[in-house]
């Protein structure tokens, strides 16, 4: 922390209850969350928080895959598609486990994406990650 660096630890404490007090009111922004942590002094959790609000996970079936190229290409294809975070493909299981953004994309866009790439496929399950 920047501030507070000439006063006690319990003064420091106090005040940080404050600010944590008041800042959470407006705690919607992720930004906001890891500052509310930061005082707090739980920092860590907080960036995890984060990931869970900002990405989310789905579990795609996938039909129609013949070999691993198959996994392999549409595994290439997803990581090109806008708002995608991450994203493996088994051929063995038939699926593709894909992390993204929700603000910038959606399971049905990236079941369409698998589509246009002429393999059909469902949404298995999904989560927040
Ligand atoms: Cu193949």
């Amino acid at each position: 922390m920047i501030v507070n660096k000439g006063i006690t630890g319990q003064t420091k404490k106090r005040v940080a209850k404050q600010i944590l007090a008041a800042v959470s009111v407006i705690c919607i922004l992720p930004v906001t969350v890891v500052l509310c942590a930061a005082l707090d002094g739980n920092a860590t959790s907080a960036v995890t928080t984060i990931r869970a609000i900002k990405n989310e996970r789905v579990l795609i079936a996938i039909e129609g895959m013949h070999c691993t190229s198959c996994a392999t290409g549409i595994k290439a294809m997803l990581k090109r598609t806008p708002g995608v975070i991450s994203a493996e493909v088994s051929f063995e299981r038939r699926e593709a486990d894909v992390e993204y953004d929700p603000s910038r994309t959606s399971p049905e866009k990236i079941v369409e994406a698998i589509a246009n790439m002429g393999y059909k496929s469902n949404v298995k399950a999904q989560e927040g990650s």
